[in-house]
């Protein structure tokens, strides 16, 4: 039986308070995965915080479980707890194999609490039903409060969860004309500083970061992070683990040196194929590679990131539920390949043919000005 709304909660600003969560729960995003970013804020009778936490990465408290070790540590009692309202971003996990924590939904039945609004429902298979079990214990659940910001904001989860294949972003640094870059490499830098800082962002909330082998060869990226360094961290957020592993497609296997195969600074995956020499063919431990890719940031060249696109728009054209092989576009427009500086960016999501045909003009264009 859903428990009797309680009169306190109904006054307060219930989108506001998930967009606080929401604000919380993106100080993990760089260190979660393969788990989710989640917040959780414990709203008292009076309509002040008693307690609030984020989850920061797998083998830490959840959201839930950090929001009520506060609680418990300002000594917050069970009548206050039964006068207040949580927020949680995401559902609260429920038992199930494999799990690596205690249930949020049995800790926050135990925790004497009468009202919880769950953004959206965790698609995960394994950990779903904790709104159910809540409502079995007479609390009182409200679902789809400030759901449209946490599905803008966990996306990239809610996609690896639902197709079991991680949301692919595509990184393009492109000038007004369609340019990616020129044959003798003078326009390294289509984008200004404050792109970059963008894009760096970018690469850390990524798993795993992606080129051809063109691009590693010409360019030598060492697509590492310098978060830390260059002060990028957004205040209060936690640190990628990890660096993201490079993943190479390499079908002729051309990538016989350079920074990639350095693999101190962060593990790599080369792809090959058959018609690679033998000799280039390098041994992985696998126990090396980080598992759960929940982002997977593809930084180019103009082929693969075409690769990518075509097969996108063959995938939309046939109506499948998860999109095309890419589902974000990050556009980074400059003035000119040469000396310019972008500043500016398009963040596109690639769920229509339209926008995937219109880029495909883009980057054919740009393959032939190169
Ligand atoms: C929550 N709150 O803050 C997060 C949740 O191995 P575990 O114990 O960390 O459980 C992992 C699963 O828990 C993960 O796959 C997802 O379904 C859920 N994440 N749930 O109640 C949180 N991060
Ligand atoms: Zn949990």
């Amino acid at each position: 039986p859903a428990a009797a709304r309680s009169p306190q909660c109904t006054m307060l600003d219930h989108e506001g308070w998930m967009q606080y969560a929401v604000q919380l729960s993106e100080r993990g995003r760089l260190s979660t995965a393969p788990n989710p970013w989640v917040g959780c804020v414990i709203v008292g009778g009076d309509g002040g915080v008693l307690a609030e936490g984020f989850h920061e990465r797998k083998g830490g408290p959840h959201a839930e479980a950090a929001a009520l070790a506060a609680a418990r540590s300002r000594g917050i009692t069970s009548e206050q707890m039964a006068e207040a309202c949580c927020y949680v971003t995401l559902e609260p996990c429920h038992r199930g194999p494999g799990k690596t924590t205690p249930p949020c939904d049995e800790a926050l039945v135990a925790s004497g609490l009468r009202e919880i609004h769950i953004a959206v429902l965790d698609p995960d298979p394994a950990f779903g039903g904790g709104a159910a079990h809540l409502r079995e214990n007479g609390i009182c659940v409200t679902v789809g409060t400030g759901a449209k910001a946490v599905l803008a904001s966990l996306r990239p989860y809610l996609h690896q969860r639902r197709c079991k294949a991680p949301y692919v972003v595509l990184k393009v640094a492109s000038t007004l004309d369609g340019a990616i870059g020129c044959e003798d490499g003078t326009s390294q830098w289509i984008t200004g500083p404050k792109a970059r800082r963008h894009a760096q962002l970018l690469r850390a909330s990524s798993q795993a970061i992606l080129v051809g082998s063109g691009t590693a060869v010409v360019d030598e990226p060492r697509l590492t992070l310098r978060l830390e360094d260059e002060g990028l961290l957004p205040p209060g957020w936690a640190a990628p683990p990890k660096p993201p592993v490079r993943v190479v497609l390499d079908a002729r296997g051309r990538l016989a040196r350079g920074a990639l195969l350095d693999t101190a600074a962060a593990p790599t995956l080369v792809f090959t194929t058959a018609a690679a020499p033998a000799e280039a063919s390098l041994e992985t431990d696998p126990r090396s590679l980080p598992i759960g890719v929940l982002q997977l940031m593809v930084e180019g060249g103009g082929a693969v990131i075409g690769g990518f696109l075509a097969e996108g728009t063959a995938k939309l054209a046939s109506g499948s539920a998860c999109g095309g092989a890419a589902q974000q576009l990050q556009l980074y427009l400059g003035a000119t390949a040469l000396g310019s500086t972008a500043q500016r960016w398009i963040k596109a999501p690639l769920a229509s043919t339209k926008a995937v045909t219109h880029i495909c003009l883009l980057t054919r264009r740009a393959r032939h000005a190169t």
